[in-house]
């Protein structure tokens, strides 16, 4: 197994790349399997060079700067370990996320129980680069590592009557403060349309930064929707179900009118409470203009004769 670079998925990386990137990229292709320097090289160096500022090379374009490592690791949505964004790397550094089972099932010809082992060995990892903004107004750029969820649910055989896929986060409430409170239908549930998550552009992530996902980012494996606000985005899957109806998930039970189930980015439709039409991107200090689908316009076909105001 390697990791694939995928040009097509490239934003343009910066100057703030942190500058182990390679040097954690080689250990993260280590530990997911053997790779050949030939191809390590051929897959990484070119960004790496640019960043370095090979003058053979373009310069950074520097509109989608990649966020800082010690700000995407450390600045946390994930509500099981604290509601703060601070401090969840602390909070989560002993979480064990080994040995891991994901369990696919449903309406599906071959339900399967994946280990995390069975997943890396299986689909190729790439990275690729994506836009990441949350329904709060601030935004990310995240190298992730993973693959496409489609890969995943082919091997399954979907039946014709599946139509949503569903998905759950790891209930262990003694491991996670968060889940002990009861303010919230735990477990973390999330949802898609069958074919959002046969998209290309739909990953499950193992990794990040060329390295595995750290506790707080949802190790082993998590969702990865880059046009849809990231509350999507469920960490540390261990369900995945296909199934006929759409599924119940935790933001949008908790405040329909806040969180739709399809919670597509769209500056045109606010949130209740706040504006949609800009976000901060972090490590930035002007605000910056909120795109359609985050950006992502090649998945407009899949919603082509849908209102994108009642179904937000
Ligand atoms: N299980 C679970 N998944 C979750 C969350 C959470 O609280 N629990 N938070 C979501 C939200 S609101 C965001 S913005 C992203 C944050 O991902 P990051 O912390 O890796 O940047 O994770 C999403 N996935
Ligand atoms: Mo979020």
């Amino acid at each position: 197994m390697r990791i694939k670079r995928n040009p097509k998925y490239d934003l343009p990386a910066s100057e703030i790349t942190p500058r182990d990137l390679y040097a954690s990229r080689r250990r993260f292709l280590k530990q997911v399997g053997a790779v050949s320097a030939g191809a390590l090289l051929a897959a990484c160096v070119p960004a790496l060079e640019n960043v370095a500022g090979d003058p053979t090379l373009p310069p950074p374009i520097g509109e989608d700067a990649l966020t800082d490592y010690a700000a995407a690791t450390g600045y946390i949505n994930y509500y099981e370990f604290s509601f703060s964004k601070e401090g969840i790397d602390e909070l989560a550094k002993d979480f064990v996320t080994k040995p891991w089972q994901v369990e696919v099932g449903g309406l599906v010809g071959k339900p399967q129980v994946f280990t995390i082992e069975d997943i890396l060995a299986r689909y190729e990892q790439e990275e690729r680069i994506y836009r990441m903004r949350c329904v709060e107004g601030w935004s990310m750029v995240i190298p992730w590592v993973g693959f496409p969820l489609s890969k995943l649910l082919a091997d399954v055989e979907p039946l014709p009557e599946a139509k949503y896929v569903g998905f759950e986060t790891v209930y262990r409430p003694d491991d996670m403060p968060g889940q002990k409170n009861d303010m919230f239908p735990w477990p973390y549930l999330e949802g898609l349309r069958l074919d959002e998550a046969m998209q290309d552009l739909t990953l499950l992530a193992t990794g990040m930064y060329g390295e595995p996902l750290t506790p707080q980012n949802g190790a082993p494996i998590r969702l990865v929707v880059p046009w849809k606000y990231a509350f999507k985005n469920i960490k540390s899957i261990v369900k995945i179900r296909l199934v006929a109806d759409k599924p119940v998930t935790m933001w949008n039970s908790i405040a329909p009118q806040e969180y739709g189930f399809y919670a597509n980015v769209n500056p045109d439709v606010d949130h209740p409470r706040w504006s949609q039409a800009s976000e901060r991107r972090i490590g930035e200090t002007e605000r910056r203009s909120t795109l359609l689908f985050n950006g992502y316009d090649e998945v407009a076909p899949l919603y082509e004769g849908m209102s994108l105001v009642s179904n937000y």
